[in-house]
């Protein structure tokens, strides 16, 4: 029998994803703290408009399926065919239209950067800038401009997972009343390369080896080391790869940095130079790798998971914007070239001066229209902003208007609503694939003798952008300059800057990617540059991959590294969070568990302004010791403790029987352990622990939960985040 065609009551499209109404429920319903002039930026939905392709609405409200053509459909279940068992008709044209759109959906995705995620916010100004820079974002104190930020990994494909191990981009774009500024960054300050022609080498070398097509999402292969090895200039950033600040805990709890020098210019033409810094009010905070892999598994979109319920709790991450400020006789006597982006200038030397906030408010209504098409190009710039003679600068402004034109498919990107600019556009550029808005009137050419009304636009050379008129001169030469050779000094600082447990990392990070390398001539030619950097880090290293004996140094550009003083502003240990706030606790409950503990903890958790979730045996929940239902989140193996900050397992004693041979439990307290997180727990779980067998190892940081009234001196300890001492009891590589 062929299906019957959908009667009124199927229905199809429902009536909460009319236009106007965001299509999951759960995007705002708890979006309400946000101020009224908050969202500045106007939503997705908003910018369709009446012309936009919406649902219908018919007169009683319900939405009523249509084609993109607007007729109205009567049956989407089955095709036109001659007879019932007949063939399809080529004159189903709802058929044709609806496969024919399905099969064009995708675009490419991007090159590097593929896997990202992006919110709306805004940027305030605290602190004007006027004295220095013309540019209109600048001036007044107080006032807001509509933001767009995209945060990504940068070698992983689209679908990878978000917990690899890479830099992460941090790429913001500013809707201000003259232009889009478009600041495209990343979490790390400084980059493996020193020009952009050694880009495409880099990426093919970072990227899955092109004959098997894998390792997806990392760099522990021996192509990306080969080519590292090979690269001096990239020590400095390898350092950073290595660290803690490539595994980050949420897009919340990491920096982000302009990366290269640029140049504020005032209304009178005089230049400064700027480095930009984005300073997380959340604190810094990063995973172990243990953890990242394992996140991996249990949850790949754990980053955007973070990011759309923090901004749906209403909890809204931000950022400080810092700029280090300096002139040409700064950048004369400083030790390195402000042109060479694998350096940074110490806060230490160049305080950071803190000027505005950028909030993220209102996730995307919809991922592909807002964050997959959302065209960042560092060539944006704005009136009273400037590049630099940075190599790497200067190549990204070809790169990224090019690549844009590859992934979107036409010069009218602009005219999507994520990439259009919300101050007014008048200029003589026109038609080209999917042009959407071509200019009105008979004129499409200037100069014009039509007049000021029906000429079109004008230049303005008082308002008009222009370049900063930088004096240049000299041969053309394919050359680094000198000032660019010292590749260690500054990689040796970044590591003497770091806590002993974070300098353990780098190590074990280093090890456990050599060890993915086949070839030992490039290990231990990695190894040689790492004796340039400090001899402890690379004997350790060495030892960690076996190696018979150390190879002799590497040969460098500059032999002589100097000793530069160790920067507080490098560690993630030292600039962690004040409190819990913003992080998330992971309370494993059973049958018969203490009521008002619990309760205590949800109480002493909201104070702080934290979350939890409830892990239960079934994910119909658990009934409290007082009659009490609640629900869970997850189930246990399918919220193990990596997804936690922190972990509190508050269960009977019945509860503990039950799951003390369960292995996903043991799991659940044997990683939480492992991880030096920390562990509350009423005395009838020590049965799991014991089984687990970390009952006779718990530390300090094990904390016993009692009453309800330690609930709330557990939240205070657990803003520590985690007990790094047991991590030298834990792990092999320490001993
Ligand atoms: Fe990019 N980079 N990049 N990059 N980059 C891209 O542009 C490129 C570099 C960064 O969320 C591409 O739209 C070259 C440094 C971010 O959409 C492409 C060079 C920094 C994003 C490109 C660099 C970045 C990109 C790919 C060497 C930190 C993601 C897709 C000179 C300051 C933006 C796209 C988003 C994306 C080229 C180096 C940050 C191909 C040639 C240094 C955050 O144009």
């Amino acid at each position: 029998m062929p299906r019957k065609p959908a009667t009124d009551k199927d229905v199809l499209v429902p009536a909460d994803i009319a236009p106007g109404k965001p299509v999951s429920g759960e995007s705002r319903q708890k979006a309400s703290p946000v101020p009224a002039d908050a969202q500045l930026s106007e939503s997705y939905a908003e910018k369709q408009g009446d012309g936009g392709e919406t649902h219908q609405v018919a007169a009683d409200g319900a939405a009523v399926l249509t084609t993109s053509q607007g007729a109205p459909v009567a049956d989407d279940q089955n095709s036109l065919k001659q007879g019932a068992r007949g063939p399809t008709l080529l004159e189903d044209f709802h058929f044709r239209e609806k496969i024919f759109h399905f099969d064009h959906e995708r675009i490419p995705e991007r090159v590097v950067h593929a896997r990202g995620y992006g919110a709306h916010g805004f940027f305030e100004l605290t602190d004007s800038l006027a004295d220095v820079t013309r540019a209109d974002i600048f001036q007044r104190v107080g006032e807001r401009t509509p933001a767009f930020v995209r945060f990504s990994t940068v070698a992983g494909s689209k679908g990878s997972f978000d917990l690899a191990r890479d830099v992460r981009g941090f790429a913001v774009k500013l809707y201000t009343k003259e232009g889009n500024w478009d600041l495209v960054g990343n979490n790390i300050p400084v980059f493996f390369i020193q020009d952009a022609i050694k880009f495409p080498d880099l990426v093919h070398a970072a990227k899955p080896e092109p004959d098997r097509a894998f390792p997806q999402a990392q760099t522990a292969h021996d192509n990306f080391w080969d080519f590292i090895s090979l690269t001096p200039e990239s020590m400095h950033m390898i350092m950073w790869a290595m660290s803690d600040r490539a595994i980050p805990r949420s897009f919340r709890t990491m920096e982000g940095f302009g990366v290269h020098t640029f140049r504020l210019v005032s209304a009178e033409g005089k230049s400064t130079f700027v480095k930009f810094h984005w300073k997380p009010k959340q604190g810094l905070q990063s995973v172990l790798w243990n953890e990242a892999v394992k996140i991996n598994g249990a949850d790949p979109d754990f980053h955007r998971r973070d990011l759309w319920e923090a901004i749906n709790g209403g909890d809204f991450p931000e950022w400080e914007l810092g700029v280090q400020l300096f002139d040409q006789a700064f950048a004369d006597q400083f030790d390195f070239d402000v042109l060479d982006a694998t350096k940074i200038i110490p806060e230490e030397i160049l305080p950071v001066r803190v000027v505005g906030r950028l909030v993220l408010d209102r996730v995307v209504d919809n991922f592909f229209a807002e964050t997959e098409q959302v065209a960042f190009c560092t060539q944006n710039v704005v009136p009273g902003i400037d590049f630099t003679n940075d190599p790497l600068l200067q190549g990204r402004n070809f790169s990224y208007l090019d690549t844009q034109l590859k992934r979107l498919g036409s010069p009218n990107f602009t005219h999507i609503p994520i990439n259009a600019p919300k101050c007014p556009v008048a200029h003589f550029q026109q038609d080209g694939h999917m042009a959407m808005t071509n200019p009105r009137g008979r004129v499409n050419y200037e100069p014009n003798s039509w007049g000021a009304t029906l000429g079109g636009p004008r230049e303005d050379p008082v308002r008009g952008f222009r370049s900063f008129a930088e004096e240049a001169d000299g041969a053309k030469l394919r050359i680094r300059p000198e000032s660019f050779a010292d590749h260690y000094s500054q990689a040796r600082q970044f590591y003497v800057s770091q806590e002993p447990i974070e300098q353990k990392h780098i190590a074990d990070a280093l090890v456990f990617e050599l060890s993915k390398v086949e070839r030992p001539d490039i290990r231990a030619r990695v190894v040689s540059h790492l004796i340039n950097i400090d001899d402890g880090l690379a004997g350790t290293v060495a030892d960690g991959l076996g190696l018979p004996e150390l190879p002799a140094s590497a040969q460098a550009a500059q032999p002589t590294r100097s000793d530069l003083p160790p920067s507080e502003a490098l560690s993630i240990v030292k600039n962690g969070p004040p409190s819990f706030k913003g992080r998330k606790l992971g309370i494993l409950l059973s049958d018969g568990a203490d009521a008002a503990l619990f309760g205590g903890l949800v109480k002493a958790l909201d104070k702080v302004g934290a979350v939890y979730d409830v892990i239960a045996p079934k994910i119909g929940g658990v009934t409290l010791d007082d009659g009490t239902k609640v629900a869970a989140k997850q189930k246990i193996d399918g919220g193990p403790s990596v997804l936690f900050d922190a972990v509190a397992i508050v269960v009977s004693a019945d509860g503990a029987a039950l799951l003390a041979d369960d292995a996903a439990t043991q799991d659940f307290v044997r990683d939480a352990f492992g991880h030096c997180k920390y562990i509350g727990l009423t005395l009838d779980a020590q049965p799991i622990f014991a089984n687990a067998g970390i009952l006779d190892k718990l530390d300090d940081a094990c904390i016993e939960l009692g009453a309800a009234k330690d609930a709330a001196a557990f939240v205070d300890t657990i803003a520590a985040l985690r007990f790094w001492p047991r991590e030298l009891k834990v792990d092999l590589d320490a001993k």
